[in-house]
């Protein structure tokens, strides 16, 4: 069975479980051998695809719209792509939905935990240092985050483990035929 291509973009704030949760959601299609996936995540793409952007909204729009569009051909030729970048515009949001809904299918999630929770864990001591204004522009602090009202599915990872959250989202792409 061929099954459509479609780009799942989870978009949040930093420590919201964004990376953990689209990790573990390859790693469990994977397994299940329901499709292959391709995973860009934040980290990595902001190493090699996105090497020398900033975090002003130049640089995070020029991000998240090359994420789209790797993602976007990954959709077209019938694959799956997991992406999770903070996405804070709703409007660069929008630009990606446009051009993947040009060649297959689009899933937004909005992973909703909120700002006092991210912060309270700070697992890298960004907000500590946003905080003492030593690192600029740091969304939910000195940069907003434009929370989607389009969101697929939305997750809020307070006080519940990655697996409630995780499972949430595979029921959806399982009842929208994706997996
Ligand atoms: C937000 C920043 C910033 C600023 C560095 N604002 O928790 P992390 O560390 O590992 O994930 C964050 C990551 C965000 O990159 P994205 O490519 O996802 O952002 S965007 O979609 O807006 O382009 C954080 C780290 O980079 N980081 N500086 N100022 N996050």
């Amino acid at each position: 069975r061929t099954r459509r291509g479609v780009v799942v973009l989870l978009t949040g704030l930093s420590g919201s479980g964004k990376s953990t949760l689209a990790s573990a959601l390859v790693e469990r299609i994977e397994s299940e051998g329901a499709r292959s996936v391709s995973l860009l995540d934040g980290d990595l793409v902001r190493r090699l695809l996105s090497s020398g952007l900033g975090f002003d909204r130049a640089g995070r729009d020029a991000n998240v719209l090359r994420i789209g569009f790797v993602a976007a051909e990954v959709a077209r030729h019938g694959g799956m792509a997991v992406c999770a970048p903070i996405a804070p515009f709703a409007q660069t949001r929008a630009e990606v939905r446009r051009m993947v809904s040009e060649v297959g299918d689009f899933v937004l999630v909005h992973v909703a935990t909120p700002l006092e929770v991210c912060e309270q864990r700070d697992r890298k001591g960004l907000y500590a240092q946003a905080r003492a204004g030593s690192l600029p522009e740091f969304t939910g602090i000195s940069s907003p985050y434009e929370a989607p009202v389009d969101a697929d599915v939305v997750v809020d990872t307070t006080g519940r483990s990655l697996e409630e959250s995780l499972e949430q989202i595979v029921e959806h792409l399982r009842d929208g035929g994706w997996i």
